[in-house]
């Protein structure tokens, strides 16, 4: 089958007369008829039809469209620009996600069983062997979790003994952020949706059934132990496919993992990473897109359709809270960028932070003696500084005074605006973080943020924590 990718710069006419951007993709059938699908990126209309391509090969087609649905009338014909030479990105139909590590935040899971389990042979289990687990079957990351602890029992006695405190805890795995926002989306849109895990069927089936409206939602589940061999070998993401009833090319992958990467890329299909530790995007090298989390999807870039909760550039995120003293940081804020981030302590936060992806994010900020302000901060490792803890930056948009180190410092947290980023010049740097002030400045006069300026955990104090 011949894939037809159109790719910009394609304009169609609609009942009103005014030209409207469309992102076309055209599946050849082979005697030159073809599906279209027309999606407006303003996401003012949306409508799908069914025209005639002609195959030959010239640069322009003109083609008759009629809305199955939708609100639009594309009445006229249109032409549309064609480039067979140059397919730069397959478009998608479907998507098949990961689970440990891409939908669910395992990462936590897995700390918190093995470090009682060591400890009970006296042993400390040390975070920075995880990567030996990420995307292993079960029986090679128990495998090598026996090796590198050098417990004394069989990797079967490991995880007979294992098992049982994992599945107590399923309970408590929360989604990844965006997880939600992402298969409801899809769900919403139609775009079918498998499951593919290492992990054994009954595994998969017991940690999803926690989350509300997930199982209902995938028209596939893959578990490891339904296929000959375990990702990286590409058996899973095949077997979702072939279920699917779609060809691998019109797959769009999801996962957190390199071997899940190396799975997909090898089943031949598209794949996003997105890693679930940090500071090892450049080992995603096969992944054909590596974001920061999933609240970083732009479906259309695959030919899904895109998310439309994006309000002047700021994404609504559940509210969060973070407290605390503001306390010295490097003191590169004031001082080099110009820009006076009030630091906030992140002691007793390493839950909280490692569950919110790094990014700039704002909303309102409390100090008790001075008020309720508007706030864009940073959360992450500065990747033009590459800091080597995860920090928290908030930059109060307001002129004061003095310095007001020790004081304890509120913030409710409303919405995301992009992933941190490194920058060629420090200039570049603080022109973007101005940018994001600006943007986070306009966005809280927008009633939905606007109403947490009035929460009362930012005037509470800070022994009272029955927000967090
Ligand atoms: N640092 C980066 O390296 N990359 C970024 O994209 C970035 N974005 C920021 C956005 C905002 C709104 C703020 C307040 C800070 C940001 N920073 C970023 C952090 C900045 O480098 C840091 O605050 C200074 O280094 C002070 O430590
Ligand atoms: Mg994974």
């Amino acid at each position: 089958m011949l894939t037809w990718h159109i790719l910009s710069g394609i304009y169609f006419k609609n009942c009103t007369g005014s030209y409207n951007p469309v992102i076309f993709s055209a599946n050849s059938n082979g005697n030159g008829k073809a599906n279209l699908a027309l999606v407006s990126p303003q996401e003012k209309e949306k409508g799908k039809g069914k025209g005639n391509l002609n195959s030959n090969t010239k640069h322009k087609h003109s083609v008759c469209a009629s809305p199955q649905n939708g609100s639009i009338a594309v009445t006229g014909r249109f032409t549309v620009k064609m480039s067979i030479a140059k397919p730069l990105k397959k478009l998608a139909s479907c998507v098949i996600l990961d689970l440990d590590g891409t939908l669910l935040n395992t990462d936590a899971l897995l700390s918190d069983v093995l470090g009682g389990f060591l400890s009970k042979y006296g042993k400390q289990w040390d975070g920075r062997e995880v990567h030996k687990t990420l995307g292993k079957t079960p029986l090679e990351a128990a495998a090598a979790i026996v090796e590198a602890y050098d417990l004394p029992c069989t990797t079967n006695e490991f995880i007979s003994a294992i098992n049982p405190l994992y599945s107590e805890k399923w309970c408590n795995i929360k989604a990844q952020p965006g997880a939600n926002r992402l298969i409801k989306h899809f769900g919403g849109h139609g775009v079918p949706m498998a499951l593919a895990s290492n992990s054994p069927r009954v595994n998969i089936e017991g940690k999803i059934s926690f989350h509300q409206g997930w199982k209902e939602s995938f028209s596939v589940i893959i578990g490891g132990d339904e296929v000959a061999s375990g990702k990286p070998s590409p058996d899973i993401y095949l077997e979702a496919a072939k279920k699917l009833n779609v060809e691998p090319s019109s797959c769009l992958v999801i996962e957190d993992s390199i071997p899940g990467v190396t799975a997909g890329k090898a089943a031949g299909m598209e794949v996003v990473a997105v890693p679930s530790i940090p500071k090892q995007s450049h080992l995603y090298t096969s992944a054909d897109e590596v974001i920061n989390s999933l609240l970083d999807l732009k479906p259309e870039k695959w030919g899904l359709p895109p998310f439309q909760d994006w309000v002047e550039g700021t994404l609504p995120i559940e509210s969060w809270y973070i407290g605390g003293p503001v306390i010295k940081g490097l003191g590169r804020g004031s001082k080099v960028l110009g820009i006076p981030t009030a630091n906030l302590s992140t002691e007793g936060y390493s839950t909280v932070l490692s569950e919110h992806p790094s990014g700039v994010y704002f909303g309102w900020a409390g100090l008790p003696t001075k008020g309720v302000f508007k706030m864009v901060m940073s959360i992450g490792w500065n990747p033009y500084f590459n800091n080597p803890e995860k920090t928290i930056e908030p930059w109060l948009l307001h002129d004061f005074a003095e310095d007001f180190y020790g004081e304890d410092l509120r913030l409710v947290i409303v919405g995301y605006i992009r992933p941190e980023a490194n920058f060629s010049s420090i200039e570049s740097l603080i022109a973007k973080i101005h940018e994001d002030g600006r943007i986070a400045e306009k966005a809280l006069d927008l009633p939905i943020y606007s109403t947490y300026r009035d929460d009362p955990y930012l005037k509470s104090c800070v022994k009272d924590s029955s927000h967090l």
